[in-house]
């Protein structure tokens, strides 16, 4: 057995974390040897409902858990962590403009950001979840400069995931035969889900599916999955978005095994000629530890006008927080 690692999630007491937690303590995220210590963030007001899912925790005996801190103090919460899933954030209340959501939300990462620069372990692999992804992550790299920007990502997997099923479903397949899937830009309403280059048992996706399917159905129902969700269920992903976040470390932590698959990362050197100050999803192939960007992939002049529309959403979106970065 290996010596346990720290990692923290932060909304511990939210839906997405109710389905996470317990799978990082099964094992699912690092293996079935790697046990883990869980440091649990909630703020204030949630403790006491954080308090049960430790109590649960404890009830489950896991094997690998080898220690449980529930706090409400960012500091403690990231102090010597490993790993890091930031979960918790503002949503949308009534009457609030989007602007006001960006500034919310970059309050709350501003200080995580610099809690974690200041008590995590320097090696330290961050995810952020928490809506809008993709600038939290931004807002939270900027906040923590001695940390190496590689090392913080934001959460395109479950609209990657999204992909392969539709993808399976429609040509009669199974998810794991669809590869080289790429979800370019923002995990937003904006997002390219790209099948140019995607094979399923070793086929090009685009001789088997015509361009009119492609364009007018399966992007549009990836892009709006998460509100056909919504509508269906009364309340938005959460077993599926702790699955694509358990993905999303694993491949990362222990290799994508030469797989795809689609990371927002910092956008410095991208070889897209993407905005180099963005946090963007692009192909990514994971080992040792380390993420590597898929260079010199074809771009036709319609996905080059899709990645331009999601790349000025973030462009945007970093506008609208400029000053506090
Ligand atoms: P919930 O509202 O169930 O849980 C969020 C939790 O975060 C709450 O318990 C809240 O008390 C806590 N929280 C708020 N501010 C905090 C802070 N400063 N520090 C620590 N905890 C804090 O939301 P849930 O359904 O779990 O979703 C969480 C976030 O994931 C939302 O922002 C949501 O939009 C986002 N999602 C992102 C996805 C992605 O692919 N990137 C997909 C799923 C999901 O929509």
């Amino acid at each position: 057995m290996k010596s346990p690692v720290r990692v923290a999630i932060t909304g511990a007491a939210g839906q997405i974390s109710y389905s996470l937690i317990f799978r990082i303590a099964a094992g699912d995220m690092l293996g079935p040897d790697q046990p883990v210590v869980l440091q649990l963030l909630e703020i204030t007001p949630a403790m006491g409902a954080l308090n049960g899912v430790v109590m649960e925790l404890n009830d489950c005996a896991f094997p690998l858990v080898a220690g449980i801190v529930a706090t409400d103090d960012p500091n403690v919460a990231f102090k010597d962590a490993d790993f890091a899933i930031l979960v918790g954030a503002r949503p949308r209340g009534p009457g609030m403009e989007r602007s006001d959501l960006l500034q919310a939300n970059a309050a709350i990462f501003s200080v995580q950001g610099k809690a974690m620069n200041a008590h995590a372990n320097r090696n330290i692999k961050v995810l952020i979840v928490g809506n809008p992804a993709n600038t939290n992550a931004l807002i939270t790299l900027k906040n923590a400069p001695d940390l190496n920007p590689r090392n913080i990502t934001s959460m395109m997997r479950l609209d990657h995931n999204r992909s392969l099923s539709q993808i399976a479903a429609k040509v009669g397949s199974h998810c794991t035969k669809v590869e080289k899937m790429v979800v370019w830009g923002n995990h937003s309403a904006t997002q390219f889900p790209d099948i140019s280059h995607a094979t399923v048992d070793g086929k090009p996706v685009v001789d088997l599916v015509d361009n009119d399917w492609y364009v007018k159905e399966f992007i549009p129902v990836v892009q709006q999955r998460g509100a056909a969700i919504i509508k269906a269920r009364g309340a938005s992903s959460a077993a599926s978005a702790a699955s694509a976040a358990i993905d999303h470390m694993r491949s990362w932590a222990l290799g994508s095994s030469g797989q795809w698959v689609s990371m927002g990362v910092y956008s410095a050197g991208n070889s897209y000629g993407i905005d180099e100050d963005i946090m963007y999803a692009l192909p990514i192939t994971c080992e040792n530890g380390e993420w590597q960007e898929i260079k010199g992939l074809a771009v036709s002049d319609f996905a080059r006008g899709m990645m331009t529309a999601t790349e000025q959403e973030l462009v945007s979106e970093r506008d609208a927080i400029a000053h506090l970065l």
